[in-house]
C-alpha cells in the first residue's frame, strides 16, 4: 500500500534553536506553550514568575530541572497528537525511560490508509475457503518450504528436540507469515500500532503493543530500528509476532542475546514453536484428517462437538488418504465442512485449535495444516473443492442472516459474515425441513430460506 504524498504531509522541521533553548527550562515551557495546545496542562503547572524588590524578573527552579514535559512536534493530526501525548505521559508514568518514549513514538504520522479504512479492519472480502487454502498450499509455496525444510535440517532437529511442534507446521507458518522470511513487511509497527491505538477500536490492546516494544527496546532484545519492518497490524518478523506476544514468547534460541526474529531464522522459527507448544500443540497427534462420509450421513454432526474417533468410525467415517484417523481411538475429534456437503470433510484434533492461537480463523488453520501436510510429504486432498459453486455475497449473506431470524433461528448478528453460528442456524432450518444439513450457504439455499420466510 504505497503512501499518498499528497495526504502525507509530514510534519514542519523544528524551529531553529529549539535545542539551545533545551537548556533553559523555563524559555522551553513557555515556547512549547506558545506552539502547541497540547502542552497546556505543562503551562498551566508552570510556577509564576516573581518579581523581586529590584524588580528583576526571577525564575523559579523547576520541580524537576533534568526532566523537561514530554512533548511532540505536530504530526498535524489534532486527534492523533492528543492521544500520543497523552500515552507517551502514561507510559513514563509506568516507568518506560524518556527516551524510549520519544525514541518509539517521535516523528510518528498517522498513517493514512489506515484512518480512511472504517474501524480498521481487514477488508472484508468474500472468498471461498478453498481460494485461501488453495494459495497457501500452492506448488510454488510447497517445493520452496521443501527447500527450506533441507537447507535447515540441523536447526529443525535442534528445534524438535526442544519444543513439541513438529517442523512442518512451524514451516507452513512461515511460508503463510512471510513466504519463509522473504517479506517481512514495511510499515513502521509503532506507527501502524498507534495509529489503530489513537484512531482505531482497540486503543487498549494497541497500547500494550507498544508498551511491549517500549520494553523489548529497553531490555535489549531488540532495537526501535527493527520495528520499521512491520506488518500493517504491527506484527513482525518471519514468524509475525505482535510485540505483546514477542516479548512473552519470543525466543534467543542462539543465545547471543537478541531475539532477532527479524533476520535469525533460528530465532524467528523457535519461538513459532515455542509458541505452538506452549499452546497445548500435542506431540505426535495430527491436526486433522480427510474423511470420507457414508451414503446418507446426517450432516448435523458437522456441529463442533468433540466426539471420540472411535465414535466417528461406529457412524461409519473412514480416513479418505491416511492409513487411521489417529494413533489412538480415545483422542476427540469434531467433523468440520468447509465446503458443506459439496467438498472435504475433516476431522479436526485438538491440534487444529493450536494453530488458531495463531491467528484465530479457521480458514488460516486450514491453509497452515494442508500446507503442512504437503510439506511432511503427505497427499493432497482426495476430495476436491467445489470450485465452481455460487457462493453468497456479503448482501446476501445478511439476507440470509435477517430471514433465518425471523423464522426464530439464531445466526448471531446481521453482520453479512457466515460464521460458526449463522451455519449452525442453518443447519437447524434444513434440519428442521428434513434437507441435507450441512449448514452451508449456497445460493440456492438462501433462495429456499427466503422463500420460508416470507411464505
Ligand atoms: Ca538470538
Amino acid at each position: 500500500m504505497p503512501a499518498d504524498p499528497r495526504r502525507y504531509a509530514h510534519p514542519s522541521p523544528p524551529p531553529p534553536g529549539v535545542h539551545i533553548l533545551a537548556n533553559n527550562y523555563k524559555n522551553l515551557v513557555l515556547f512549547l506553550c506558545l506552539a502547541s495546545s497540547l502542552a497546556l496542562s505543562a503551562c498551566e503547572s508552570l510556577p509564576e514568575p516573581s518579581s523581586s524588590p529590584s524588580g528583576v524578573v526571577i525564575h523559579p527552579p523547576p520541580a524537576s530541572p533534568s526532566q523537561p514535559p514530554l512533548a511532540f512536534e505536530s504530526s498535524g493530526n489534532p486527534e492523533f497528537d492528543t492521544w500520543r501525548l497523552d500515552f507517551a505521559r502514561r507510559a513514563e508514568a509506568e516507568g518506560r525511560k524518556r527516551e524510549t518514549v520519544l525514541s518509539v513514538l517521535g516523528g510518528l504520522t498517522p498513517l493514512e490508509q489506515m484512518v480512511q479504512t472504517a474501524a480498521f479492519e481487514q477488508a472484508e472480502f468474500v472468498k471461498p475457503v478453498w481460494d485461501y487454502a488453495k494459495s497457501a498450499a500452492s506448488p510454488t509455496r510447497i517445493s520452496n518450504g521443501r527447500k527450506k525444510l533441507d537447507e535447515n535440517l540441523g536447526l529443525f532437529e535442534r528445534i524438535e528436540q526442544t519444543y513439541a511442534a513438529p517442523r512442518e507446521v512451524v514451516t507452513a507458518i512461515w511460508g503463510m507469515e512471510t513466504s519463509y522470511g522473504g517479506y517481512i513487511g514495511d510499515f513502521d509497527a509503532p506507527r501502524a500500532l498507534a495509529t489503530q491505538a489513537a484512531m482505531g477500536r482497540r486503543k487498549a490492546f494497541n497500547e500494550g503493543e507498544l508498551l511491549a516494544i517500549m520494553t523489548l527496546i529497553e531490555t535489549g532484545a531488540a532495537t526501535r530500528e527493527q520495528f520499521r519492518k512491520g506488518s500493517w497490524a504491527g506484527a513482525v518478523g518471519q514468524t509475525q509476532f505482535m510485540p505483546s506476544t514477542f516479548l512473552a514468547h519470543g525466543q534467543d534460541f542462539d543465545r547471543d542475546g537478541r531475539k532477532d526474529l527479524w533476520s535469525n531464522p533460528g530465532d524467528a522459527l523457535a519461538s513459532a514453536a515455542h509458541y505452538l507448544s506452549i499452546s497445548g500443540w500435542r506431540r505426535g497427534e495430527p491436526w486433522a484428517v480427510e474423511t470420507v462420509l457414508p451414503e446418507n450421513f446426517d450432516y448435523s454432526l458437522g456441529d463442533g462437538v468433540k466426539r471420540p474417533v472411535s465414535t466417528w468410525i461406529e457412524l461409519g467415517l473412514a480416513p479418505a488418504a491416511a492409513t487411521e484417523f489417529a494413533p489412538s481411538a480415545d483422542l476427540k475429534a469434531e467433523l468440520f465442512l468447509p465446503a458443506g456437503s459439496y467438498g472435504p470433510a475433516f476431522l479436526l484434533f485438538d491440534n487444529f485449535s493450536v494453530i488458531k492461537r495463531y491467528n484465530n480463523a479457521d480458514s488460516y488453520a486450514l491453509a497452515v495444516g494442508l500446507l503442512a501436510d504437503r510439506l511432511a510429504g503427505r497427499a493432497d486432498l482426495v476430495r476436491p473443492w467445489p470450485t465452481d459453486l455460487r457462493l453468497l455475497t456479503s448482501a446476501q449473506a445478511k439476507e440470509l442472516q435477517a430471514a433465518l431470524t425471523r423464522l426464530g433461528y439464531s445466526p448471531g448478528p446481521v453482520d453479512g459474515v457466515i460464521g460458526r453460528n449463522t451455519r449452525k442456524a442453518l443447519q437447524a432450518f434444513q434440519k428442521d425441513r428434513q434437507l441435507v444439513a450441512d449448514g452451508f450457504p449456497t445460493a440456492e439455499m438462501l433462495e429456499t430460506v427466503l422463500i420460508a420466510a416470507n411464505g
